[in-house]
């Protein structure tokens, strides 16, 4: 478990700062098991030539036909497809940051790995706020006040196999746009500083979030983000856990009820797909963004 000063020290920085850094947030045998099933799970995402979704469960894919190789490069809601991940998702560690912030009901929105393989192209995401991806306002009393994102580094995160970025208490300007113009497709391509600059935010304001497999870093629906593409050899998986109080808010998956961990129900819950509902099959998904 965390330490009470640890708790207290991450919500006073997340909430001065809009973001906040906790050490040592899984260690040892915990920490190796994520990174075992994480490579289990990649295995398994890579048996499909092209995504695939399943309910809120999608394994994003960059085919081999476009990408010399096949890649995987997100994960969504795999909690559907292995228990741990299940489990994983209601750690009592994670409530022990949630509960100050958010209180001990909570729901789930987003549950992610985010992989950047060596060699593939595209995995950097340009500069946002991550409001743009709540797009059912009304479904949420107050979705900023109530939302708290958590990225777990699995692997060394660093500048050279693109760490995320973020811009310290960037989370007070309100929301700016960043990378809302074209498709908004945020893996396309990269931020220009003169982007930022013209949001009112100095390139020189932007720091690097370096972490060592395990460390954690919370951030909020506000805090400007982005993360370049891997330029190095070395793997960067990061799992994103994104919660919500779960008695002001409608979309979501139980993770905790009155402090108690929730597993997931017989079918999935309306969380970040608003089409969710459309096609609920197993199927493939061959829209090729990438191009
Ligand atoms: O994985 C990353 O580097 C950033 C991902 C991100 O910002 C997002 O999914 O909203
Ligand atoms: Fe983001």
């Amino acid at each position: 478990m965390l330490l009470p000063n640890v708790v207290q020290t991450a919500v006073e920085q997340f909430r001065d700062e809009g973001y906040a850094i906790v050490r040592g947030f899984f260690q040892g045998p915990e920490l190796e098991e994520l990174q075992r099933k994480t490579a289990e799970l990649r295995e398994i995402a890579l048996q499909h030539p092209v995504t695939y979704k399943h309910g809120n469960l999608t394994y994003e894919i960059l085919p081999e036909e476009y990408f010399g190789k096949r890649y995987v490069i997100q994960a969504y809601w795999f909690a559907w497809a292995d228990k741990y991940f299940d489990s994983f998702r209601s750690n009592a560690k994670y409530l022990q940051l949630l509960e100050p912030l958010i209180g001990n009901n909570v729901k789930q929105v987003t549950q992610q790995i985010h992989w950047k393989p060596p060699g593939a192209k595209l995995t950097g995401y340009r500069f946002h706020q991550d409001l743009r991806f709540r797009e059912s306002r009304e479904s949420y009393e107050d979705v900023v006040r109530d939302t708290v994102t958590m990225g777990l580094a699995i692997d060394r995160a660093t500048p050279e196999n693109g760490c995320l970025k973020i811009v310290p208490r960037s989370h007070t300007l309100g929301y700016l746009g960043l990378s809302d113009n074209g498709d908004g497709q945020l893996m396309k391509g990269v931020t220009q500083d003169d982007e930022l600059v013209g949001v009112g935010i100095q390139p020189s304001q932007v720091i690097d979030v370096v972490l060592e497999p395990g460390d954690l870093v919370v951030w909020g629906l506000m805090t400007v983000h982005g993360s370049l593409p891997n330029e190095s050899q070395l793997e960067r998986a990061f799992a994103i856990s994104s919660y919500v109080r779960g008695d002001t808010s409608q979309r979501g998956e139980w993770t905790f009820k009155d402090g108690v961990p929730q597993p997931l129900g017989d079918t999935p819950q309306l969380c970040k797909n608003e089409k969710l509902f459309n096609n609920l099959e197993p199927h493939y998904d061959a829209t090729k963004w990438f191009l």
